[in-house]
């Protein structure tokens, strides 16, 4: 299925994820609204997996709005710490989220380990109002360094140094950061399909 309407809309409140979908959109002449601007409620992610969450989050608010809407659901699984904070990355460190905490707790939990090994991964789900969905799925190896680097980016950008970089994703600009980053691998796939 290609997508054929004219307005898209955003399934997140993520601004840093906006900024940067909307970026990866920008060729295709659509016009984007935001679960923001559209002021949508936010779903329980009760899913354990990203596929899961991102699912609920897209099908949710293609019902309420009665257009294709967009979601993202990402995170940074760390290996020295079995995967975490992985699917629970957004609130991993307490509510209210605080990104300076969840950076210092994984710098906590990881201790001496030799492993700093780490990715981050992005599902997007598409989902139609006439109910068909479309995913892909995006991830980056890197490392975590420590302390943070960098103010750019949102979440654990200023931690995590994609492979064959010296550079944090805190320390890149958009421009730069979507030329490894996750959510434009997977972006890249859903064009083929989609768009
Ligand atoms: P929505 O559900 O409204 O989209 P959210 O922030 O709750 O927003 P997630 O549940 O997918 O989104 O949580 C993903 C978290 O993982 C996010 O809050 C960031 O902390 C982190 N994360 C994901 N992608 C990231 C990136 O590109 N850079 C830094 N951190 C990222």
């Amino acid at each position: 299925m290609k997508f054929e309407g004219k307005r898209l809309v955003l399934a997140t409140h993520n601004k840093g994820k906006i900024e940067e979908i909307k970026n990866l959109l920008e060729p295709y002449g659509i016009e984007i609204l935001s679960a923001v601007d559209m002021d949508l409620p936010e779903p329980d992610e009760t899913e354990n997996s990203f596929i899961g969450n991102a699912t609920l989050k897209a099908k949710a608010a293609a019902v309420i709005t009665g257009l294709p809407c967009l979601s993202d659901d990402s995170g940074l699984s760390v290996n020295a710490l079995n995967g975490e904070p992985g699917v629970y990355s957004a609130d991993w460190a307490g509510i209210p989220r605080d990104f300076d905490k969840a950076m210092k707790l994984v710098h906590e939990k990881m201790g001496e380990a030799a492993d700093k090994s780490a990715y981050f991964t992005s599902v997007l789900v598409i989902a139609n109002p006439d109910g068909s969905v479309m995913s892909a799925e995006g991830r980056i190896d890197g490392q975590i360094v420590w302390p943070p680097r960098g103010t750019g980016g949102f979440g654990y950008d200023p931690i995590f140094m994609p492979e064959g970089e010296t550079r944090t994703f805190g320390e890149m600009k958009l421009e730069e950061k979507k030329n490894y980053s996750h959510r434009a691998r997977a972006f890249a796939q859903l064009l083929e399909k989609y768009f």
